[in-house]
């Protein structure tokens, strides 16, 4: 029996720009229920996740914009994708902006003993108070994870770190700070920048990434963020780097995820439709989990 939980996450601390809380629901617009009930038995729509609409706390000596905030609402998160797990469900999480992640890793990585982590995206995410030129949580949610950061943020779910850092590869990265620099080196973490994906073929770089994480994880939770790609392709986001990876290439991973059978979680974040073309990047996001999920072309 093949169920999938969604579970809608529309939040938009973890940065400065409006509208990408209304991801979920430009996400579903554009038919991600329809899509994958193909491939499931049972798909459920659990909604979303409330998070209300509260006002921005400001706080300039933390250098952590929204942090109480998002500590609570990530905790509410934390506890449905934990629910959907214990109901044998895949948990889909539809962001919102990449600050949600921490709510999703504190329900998944429980879980598993050895929790594995693709990171799809143009940055690290590796920031924390001290490194970070924003103070914009979504810059900072795989250091949560590792355990670095805030105690508010990196117990999230009464426990931490969710994931070793040797169990994640990021891939993707062309936006990097010094600060993530430093950790990828220190930390020793596995990353493809778009440099490896021009040189290898994303295809060498799947089986790369698919090869490391089998070997030692006992799940793997794919955090996508649509900036990832590039923003000709996914424009309707936050922070767009140019020089992504593209559409088709992305789907090559995604099916290449899908043959693999190593994914047990899944994230889509970063989706705003305030600032995108004609809900192009939700339907992006939506023909790429199909893919995820073991949609043939034939
Ligand atoms: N590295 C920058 C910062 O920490 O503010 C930009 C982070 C963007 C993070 C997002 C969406 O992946
Ligand atoms: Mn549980
Ligand atoms: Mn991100
Ligand atoms: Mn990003």
């Amino acid at each position: 029996m093949k169920k999938l939980a969604i579970i809608g996450m529309p939040m938009d601390l973890g940065q400065m720009r409006r509208g990408v809380d209304m991801g979920p629901s430009a996400i579903r617009y554009a038919g991600v229920t329809e899509r994958l009930k193909e491939l499931f038995d049972e798909v459920h729509d659990k909604g979303d996740i409330a998070v209300g609409r509260p006002e921005v706390e400001v706080d300039p000596v933390s250098n952590l914009r929204n942090l109480n905030l998002i500590a609570e609402k990530t905790e509410l998160l934390a506890n449905e994708v934990d629910k959907a797990i214990e109901d044998k469900a895949f948990p889909l999480v539809l962001g919102g902006d990449h600050s949600i992640a921490i709510g999703t890793l504190a329900g998944v990585a429980k879980h598993y003993k050895n929790l594995g982590v693709i990171w799809y995206d143009a940055h690290g995410d590796l920031n924390t108070a001290e490194t970070s030129p924003t103070g914009n949580i979504h810059g900072m949610p795989l250091a949560v994870s590792i355990g670095l950061g805030h105690p508010l943020l990196t117990n999230v779910g009464g426990y931490g770190p969710k994931v070793k850092a040797e169990n994640i590869v990021i891939i993707g990265a062309r936006s990097l700070d010094d600060g993530e620099r430093e950790l990828i080196k220190k930390h020793g973490i596995k990353v493809y920048t778009m440099h490896e994906i021009d040189r290898l073929g994303m295809t060498k770089v799947m089986e790369e990434a698919i090869e490391y994480l089998s070997e030692k994880t006992d799940g793997v939770h794919l955090s996508l963020d649509l900036d990832g790609l590039d923003p000709h392709d996914a424009p309707g986001v936050g922070t767009p780097v140019i020089g992504g990876i593209s559409y088709r290439e992305s789907h090559l991973a995604m099916e290449m995820l899908a043959e693999s059978g190593i994914i047990t979680s899944a994230e889509f974040v970063e989706v705003n439709p305030i600032l995108d073309d004609k809900n192009k990047t939700a339907s992006v996001a939506v023909a790429l989990m199909g893919s995820l999920f073991g949609e043939k072309l034939l």
